[in-house]
């Protein structure tokens, strides 16, 4: 591929923004190389400064399930722009939004939107604190809950690419009261408990952990965190930012059947605008100001531009088999990556829950954040860079998952399962190479 005018625009971007990106997961730091800078979308593709195609399965890290600019939303943002981007002040599209939220996630009895995923979490924590009084909660190793101070303890996603145990500039008494377990790990759960006995006032979860690549809860395990928390009066829950109305249309919880305290949502639910929302029981969320004592607030949350954008997706999400077919497409394209590593003798752990997929280059099953560093993240960069080649754009990381869209059938699947295919076969070539 030709990519001299991404090059050239790195060259410029690093001028102004730390490593010439917004988000450092962006960077390709975990995979080598400088990232490309892409131009549009359309449907299953993204297209970068040189022109080049990609069937993309990062969608912007998982809210595009409809693909790039969907006619729906595009048609309901540019409708709503021109009525004006944002009020500062309440109106119908938020309860519109609401309305559904709560309808395809019963457990969201009454929910507050926000501007992202971690200003979701961030509040969900605040809530579930001055809910119960109390003030430690849990959280897993290699689960990534956004960059809010107390949560940046061995995190995943970029933190996790970048080996971070945890981030400079966040003070000890912001993390003091962060305790953390491995994940599927509910003895250690239960010996955090014991060791803090009215001291937790909840457990957040990644339902299915997709930002240390992707591990799927062993059967028990969210059953048990929701019993410990009943057992210890703690709140669970669910980070749903990633899983929500992608492992299920009601999310993980509706897979799982789980009942959480709390649940936090992003990336879909805004359909690629800034969109995030916690909720959860209504007892639970009258804590929230102005109701209830417990401040949170944001300039732009519920913003109409964003809340059409997601209306859009959601509504469109809910058509009658749409879901279902783009759960079809996840599954050939899963096959298809068992089937080409298989052929080309490469040793692969894959997992798939929904309409979101991972893989790790690994002899050995991978069920926690220790298991997933030990992975060959080495490989997973010739992979990478293999599909690049071949105008497949997956994760520049080894610790995070692949998404798919309604818009990822016909000539776009039919292209990935052949670059797939020459993929893991250039991984075992540069294996022989350097046995
Ligand atoms: P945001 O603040 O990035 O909208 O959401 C934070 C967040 C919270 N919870 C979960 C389960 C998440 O996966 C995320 C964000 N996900 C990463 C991708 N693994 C965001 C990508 C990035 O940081 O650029």
């Amino acid at each position: 591929m030709n990519t001299t005018r991404s090059s050239e625009l790195y060259a410029e971007a690093v001028q102004f923004m730390p490593g010439g990106v917004n988000s450092p997961g962006r960077a390709f730091k975990g995979v080598g190389g400088t990232p490309l800078f892409i131009e549009r979308g359309e449907g299953p593709y993204l297209y970068d400064a040189d022109g080049n195609r990609y069937v993309d399965y990062v969608l912007s890290w998982g809210p595009l399930i409809l693909g790039h600019a969907h006619p729906n939303v595009v048609e309901a943002v540019a409708k709503q722009a021109a009525r004006g981007t944002s009020y500062g002040a309440p109106t119908d599209l938020e309860i519109q939004l609401a309305q559904i939220v709560t309808q395809m996630v019963p457990s969201m009895q009454m929910l507050r939107f926000v501007n992202s995923g971690t200003e979701a979490t961030m509040s969900a924590i605040r809530v579930a604190r001055a809910y119960t009084g109390r003030d430690k909660f849990i959280k897993f190793d290699g689960n990534y809950h956004g960059h809010a101070d107390s949560l940046l303890v061995q995190a995943g996603s970029g933190v996790a690419t970048f080996g971070l145990p945890n981030s400079p500039g966040v003070p000890q008494g912001a993390t003091q009261d962060t305790l953390t377990c491995a994940y599927n790990d509910l003895d250690g759960v239960r010996a955090t408990f014991e060791a803090y006995p009215e001291q937790i006032a909840a457990i957040i979860a990644e339902p299915v952990a997709a930002n240390m690549g992707f591990v799927l809860p062993e059967p028990g395990f969210l059953e048990g965190l929701r019993a410990l928390c009943d057992e210890f009066g703690a709140l669970l829950i669910l980070d749903e930012v990633m899983t929500g109305f992608r492992v299920a249309l009601g999310g993980a919880q509706d897979a799982f059947g789980i009942e959480p305290d709390l649940t936090t949502l992003g990336k879909v639910i805004g359909g690629g605008l800034p969109v995030g929302a916690y909720g959860g029981k209504r007892s639970i969320m009258e804590v929230v100001s102005p109701v209830g004592p417990m401040y949170q607030a944001g300039t732009l949350s519920g913003n109409p531009l964003a809340m059409a954008a997601g209306l859009a997706t959601l509504t469109t999400l809910r058509e009658e088999g749409l879901f279902e077919r783009v759960v079809a497409v996840t599954d050939r394209v899963h096959a298809a990556i068992k089937e080409a590593a298989a052929d080309a003798g490469v040793s692969l752990q894959t997992a798939q829950a929904g309409t979101m997929f991972g893989l790790y280059f690994s002899e050995a099953p991978v069920t926690n954040y220790s298991e997933a560093k030990a992975s060959d993240t080495m490989r997973y960069a010739t992979y990478f860079h293999a599909l690049v080649e071949e105008g497949v754009y997956v994760a520049p990381s080894a610790f995070e998952a692949g998404f798919t869209s309604i818009a990822h059938e016909g000539e776009a699947l039919d292209h990935t399962i052949e670059a797939v295919r020459r993929a893991f076969q250039r991984v075992a070539e540069q294996a022989e190479q350097s046995a």
